[in-house]
């Protein structure tokens, strides 16, 4: 092998078995080929074209080694720095080349950051009911899986769709395929009515030592997110999680004067300065920035170490619209990383496990990674290409008097 490999091409592949995914695959001169999620849900296309047409021109003729030279140059280097976007492509290219780096040096990627400070990596998943009964059934169901960690979201009666609830077996995808956003009506007095009870019926069902978690998607006032932190404390939740949009970060600090329910925060947010301050005052407990909308490794270990400081943990964002390779990234971090809490685990349908094979694997409430060098996972380009990307987008939420909220 030469001293300096070189990119040779940076292909972007969008591919929807079931649900759409953005994948950039990266090859070398030696032959080598690295693989990066770039999904970002209903928004697809625009990172695809953000990778294709401005950073593939400037990625080839580089060498692969240089990840962090990379990151500072796609990040410092462009003027129109931060956002969704540009951090998701530049994710995506953070996780291909550090499984170019694995597979060169023959080491997973959990190696090169430092080696395993934990055997497997503690995981949630999700429970959803429409009513108490049904959810309390989701929540055995999970349990019977051998989860530890349970995420419990329940329909608010009066409301016909209720974010992370579903009324089919399948499991609970926001996405919807077609023209336009689906329309959802949001009730807030409704659902505070109606989740504390819900919650603490959750509790009384399993017991203490399960963990439970709920998702308000940042639909709450200040003083309603510290309400209901206060109402659900007898529930002991392991997190209660985007409580409030989180734009204006100031607003927290009153929810933590009257609650010492557990938050977490960080799903939508796309780098370490959007976290500083939740870190630094010590607003949330855990941060949920996604390893890559928030740009790849190098830079979920940056917030990371500043969450270490603050003895904030993470608990990264894992749901269906992060894919395979994303999760494989997670949890390599997650493994090497010391304040890594918990990984969402939201799961895939049967076909996703097809086009992305991956050497990860669940077992007892944990997620763990195998010992293939770099990320250990690779794509069945053939099969991607049989399912073409199909137009879909997130929901959007009004309010009884038909005007639009945080979905
Ligand atoms: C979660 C999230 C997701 C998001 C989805 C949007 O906690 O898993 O809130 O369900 O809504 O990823 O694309
Ligand atoms: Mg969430």
């Amino acid at each position: 092998m030469s001293k300096h490999d070189t990119i040779v091409a940076a292909d972007v592949l969008v591919t929807s078995p079931g649900r759409n995914f953005v994948t950039l695959k990266i090859t070398t001169g030696e032959g080598l080929v690295g693989w990066g999620d770039a999904t970002l849900n209903g928004r697809e296309l625009a990172v695809a074209s953000y990778l294709r047409d401005h950073v593939a021109p400037l990625l080839v003729g580089r060498d692969p080694a240089r990840i962090e030279d990379t990151w500072q140059y796609l990040y410092r280097g462009v003027y129109w720095r931060r956002g969704p976007v540009t951090m998701t492509a530049i994710g995506a290219v953070d996780l291909a080349l550090w499984d170019i780096k694995g597979k060169t040096t023959g080491q997973p990627v959990y190696q090169l950051l430092g080696g395993a400070v934990r055997d497997r990596v503690l995981t949630y998943t999700h429970a959803t009911g429409w009513d108490v009964p049904q959810l309390l059934d989701s929540v055995d169901t999970q349990r019977e899986r051998g989860f530890l960690a349970v995420r419990a979201q329940m329909g608010v009666p009066g409301l016909d769709t209720v974010y992370g609830v579903t009324r089919e077996a399948a499991g609970y995808e926001p996405a919807g395929r077609g023209t336009a956003p689906a329309e959802e009506v949001w009730d807030t007095a409704a659902y505070l009515r109606h989740a504390p009870g819900a919650l603490a019926a959750v509790r009384d069902h399993v017991g203490p030592d399960l963990h439970l978690l709920h998702d308000s998607h940042h639909r709450l006032t200040p003083n309603e997110a510290a309400r209901l932190g206060r109402a659900l404390e007898d529930v002991d939740l392991f997190w209660l999680e985007d409580v409030t949009p989180a734009e204006n970060q100031e607003v927290l600090r009153h929810v933590r004067r009257h609650t010492t329910t557990p938050l977490a925060i960080g799903e939508v947010f796309n780098t370490v300065w959007e976290c500083q301050s939740l870190i630094t005052e010590q607003l949330i407990d855990y941060v949920r920035t996604c390893v890559t909308h928030a740009g790849g490794i190098s830079s979920l270990r940056r917030i990371a170490a500043l969450a270490d400081v603050w003895q904030v943990r993470l608990g990264p964002h894992g749901p269906s619209d992060v894919s395979p390779v994303a999760l494989a990234a997670s949890l390599h971090v997650g493994l090497a990383t010391p304040n890594f809490a918990i990984q969402e685990y939201m799961g895939y349908e049967p076909l996703v496990h097809e086009v992305f094979r991956h050497d990860w694997s669940y077992a007892d409430g944990y997620l763990s990674t195998g010992d293939s060098p770099g990320l250990g996972v690779d794509v069945d380009e053939d099969l991607a290409a049989r399912f073409p990307y199909e137009r879909a987008y997130l929901p959007v939420a009004r309010r009884r008097d038909g005007s639009m909220t945080d979905w």
